[in-house]
């Protein structure tokens, strides 16, 4: 491992929750009451064989609270993975928003920042393919902003009256509560197949996107557009983006499966470990400023979060950094008990009328109600705000604070008119004054009907490899489907959004494309709403290609945190061992020794080293790439370790760099890698730097074809 610990470090948010925080160490076990305990070990009874006395408070101090340990999880976001850190602005954008976290740049804002699956249950294992979340919390001096975001730019659907059906289908199927955290079944594509709007999302979840290989290699998005507010009043669009600086970077369906037997927590203890070595994953923030005069300028509706705003019409303008730097205390009091809401948001910041984010602001609030358990859920210590509140909202379950005086009702006089007002120059919140003319109307905006130029224009700009993996992905996931008629009608709308990709599904599938489905396509409108007008149109082209949208475009220039295996046994080279190892740990990486057993091998210097992992407990999944020093003795061990060669073929089948030392390294006739020495990221006898720049490439996709022939 490499040892380049650093002190987890925090913020003042960190700094204010130890005053909510107990340490046992070092003292007596009490009740809740204070009343030293001396027996947890045994119930007060009639006797030595009698039975339990109703007396026993002690047992029942101790029962019921294991009894009442748990609460309701999120209905959708259940699995996560949360973090603090800080952010810290470039620039002021102070001609776009008076926020204080965009225009104060000698500010430290304290965030608490959550990622999770969406589908799965709590337990469910990291790698199910699907969107991640990516919630973050800013604890700012104004009050907290909450940006509740996902890792994909865009929404399923377009209107929050969707989200239960939406969810509902994708979800385990009720009769059966099959199958966890796994979109691949007959409900879903029944769903998506009557509900064209959901295309777009759904093909970045057959993309790479939907498998990061960390949640610190993946972007973050606000999605709806929101407003910015200056100073004067004045408002303009903006989308929020995270970039990681790690780069965007995906695992390979083959891995992600692998992985959720091998370590379900894969992404949880990647976050958990990066945070503990020091190795602080950071994001920028960036923004798309659309001005107000250009609302009307785009093909398609600003207000719809099917649609994302690609970088190569409205740049994304950097303006700041987050820092993850301080794993929580405790997973429940802080992962679990956390309560976003897009409703949470600051002078400078304030919504727009995408349906979908209207909606959200009511559910997000009402969710906690149930999950903990009454409306003081903002009086949990990581709900908290920085900054003190004061209201006359008094009393409920739970209520922790003791308000003082007479008086709980504005206005007053008693209290002398305390809590008071503030005006807008004290920033006092004041919502933006959109002009409304209009009727009240259920209906959905024909400006939202285009429901394959998206997809169509993200499927064009990737590339050839990941135009393959999300071909692999829709066949896999339709493979998974029972019936027929749900398949056809997917394999007419892919071909709606591309023809080749769908005739490559309709192969993998057995089955044919069909001329024609059951109409009305788009079922998801009214009863007696226009349906012709509802229908989406044929696609559109408005941009040949949005190179942004690919992976292939990415940060390539970091091995920080990448986990290197390195096989060895007994009597494996030293010398090129310390070369290769220090010129890794170097540049940031972290080794593992994965050896025929646990404990200790030595080395052909007399050396003894540390395993990491006897490869009994590992997989060749669980690592970026492999190294394997010479050494003869070493390799004649590893070889008649079957797994050994398992190890190796998988790892070149994922397109992993792997480095050997020694032409004559008998692993390599045993392994495909005989197979493979002339491939960019099969390095033999190279200096450390040729292995370093093929890890910093992530995987060699060039590959892809010819591994096909590797049965691992
Ligand atoms: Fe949601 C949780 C992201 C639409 C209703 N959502 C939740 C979380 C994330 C998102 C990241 C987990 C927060 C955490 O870590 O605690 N949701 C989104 C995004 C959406 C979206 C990016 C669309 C752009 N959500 C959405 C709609 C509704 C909800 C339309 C309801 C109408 N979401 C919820 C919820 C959850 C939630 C049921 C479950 C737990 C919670 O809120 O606190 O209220």
């Amino acid at each position: 491992m490499a040892t380049n610990k650093k002190e987890n470090l925090g913020s003042a948010k960190t700094e204010a929750l130890k005053a909510s925080e107990k340490d046992s160490t070092g003292k007596v076990m009490t009740t809740n009451q204070g009343l030293k305990v001396n027996d947890t070990n045994n119930s007060l009874k009639s006797g030595e064989r009698g039975s339990t006395l109703l007396e026993d408070f002690l047992l029942r101090e101790k029962i019921t609270s294991f009894d009442h340990e748990r609460i309701p999880e999120r209905i959708v976001h259940a699995r996560g993975s949360a973090a603090h850190g800080v952010f810290e602005l470039y620039e002021s954008i102070e001609q776009y928003s008076k926020a204080g976290i965009f225009t104060d740049v000698k500010r430290t804002t304290p965030v608490f920042v959550r990622f999770s699956t969406v589908a799965g249950s709590k337990g469910s294992p990291d790698l199910a393919r699907d969107v991640r979340g990516f919630a973050v919390k800013f604890y700012t001096q104004e009050g907290t902003w909450d940006l509740v975001g996902n890792n994909m730019p865009i929404f399923f659907i377009q209107d929050a009256i969707k989200f239960p059906d939406l969810i509902h289908s994708v979800k385990p199927e009720p009769n059966k509560e099959i199958p966890q955290a796994a979109s691949a079944h007959d409900t879903f594509y029944d769903f998506v197949s009557h509900t064209t709007e959901t295309l777009h999302n759904h093909i970045w979840v057959m993309s790479d996107r939907a498998i990061p290989r960390s949640f610190r290699m993946m972007e973050g998005f606000g999605i709806h557009t929101f407003r910015l507010i200056n100073d004067k009043n004045e408002s303009h669009f903006v989308r929020f983006h995270w970039k990681p600086k790690l780069g965007v970077h995906s695992l390979t369906w083959d891995e992600a499966v692998k992985i959720n037997g091998a370590d379900a927590d894969f992404h949880r203890r990647d976050l958990w470990d990066a945070i503990d070595a020091g190795q602080f994953p950071e994001w920028e923030l960036g923004v798309q400023i659309i001005p107000q005069e250009d609302e009307f300028k785009f093909e398609f509706d600003l207000l719809d979060p099917t649609k994302l705003i690609p970088e190569e019409m409205v740049p994304v303008k950097i303006i700041g950094k987050m820092t993850l730097n301080k794993n929580p205390e405790n997973f429940f009091a802080e992962t679990e008990q956390v309560a976003f809401l897009p409703g949470h948001i600051v002078p400078g910041i304030d919504f727009t009328n995408d349906p979908l984010l209207q909606g959200r602001l009511f559910s997000y609030r009402d969710t906690q109600l149930s999950r903990l358990g009454g409306p003081n859920f903002n009086q949990i210590p990581i709900n908290r705000p920085v900054v003190e509140s004061h209201n006359n909202q008094r009393d409920g379950m739970m209520q922790t604070e003791i308000n003082k005086g007479q008086t709980a009702y504005f206005p007053n006089s008693l209290s002398g008119g305390c809590p008071h007002l503030a005006k807008m120059a004290e920033g006092g919140f004041h919502s933006y004054e959109e002009r409304i003319d209009a009727k009240k109307i259920r209906t959905r905006s024909a400006s939202f009907n285009d429901h394959f130029s998206q997809p169509a224009l993200f499927y064009r700009s990737l590339a050839k490899w990941e135009q393959q993996h999300v071909a692999d992905a829709y066949t896999f996931e339709l493979g998974k489907c029972n019936h027929d008629h749900i398949k056809e009608r997917m394999l007419w709308l892919i071909a709606e959004i591309d023809e080749d990709l769908a005739k490559k599904v309709a192969k993998g599938l057995g089955l044919e494309i069909p001329s024609d489905i059951e109409r009305p396509i788009n079922q998801a409108i009214g009863a007696d709403a226009n349906i012709e007008e509802q229908q989406p149109p044929k696609k559109k082209n408005y941009l040949d290609s949005a190179p942004t949208l690919s992976q292939a475009n990415t940060k390539f220039d970091s091995i920080v945190s990448r986990k290197i295996a390195v096989l060895v046994a007994n009597g494996f080279s030293m010398k090129n061992y310390k070369a290769m190892a220090d010129a890794l740990e170097k540049e940031g990486a972290v080794l593992n020794l994965v050896a025929p057993h646990g404990g200790m091998v030595t080395c052909d210097a007399g050396m003894k080293h540390k395993v990491d992992a006897a490869i009994m407990t590992t997989e060749s999944v669980l690592f970026d790439a492999v190294y394997i020093p010479g050494g003869k003795e070493s390799v004649n061990e590893l070889m008649g370790e079957a797994k050994f060669l398992k190890f190796i073929n998988e790892a070149l089948k994922h397109c992993k760099a792997i480095a050997v030392d020694g032409k004559d390294n008998a692993l390599i006739d045993k392994t495909y890698l005989a197979k493979f020495k002339d491939d960019a990221a099969v390095l033999i006898d190279e200096k450390p730097d040729a292995f370093i720049n093929a890890i910093k490439q992530h995987r060699n996709w060039d590959r892809s074809e010819k591994v096909k022939e590797i049965p691992a």
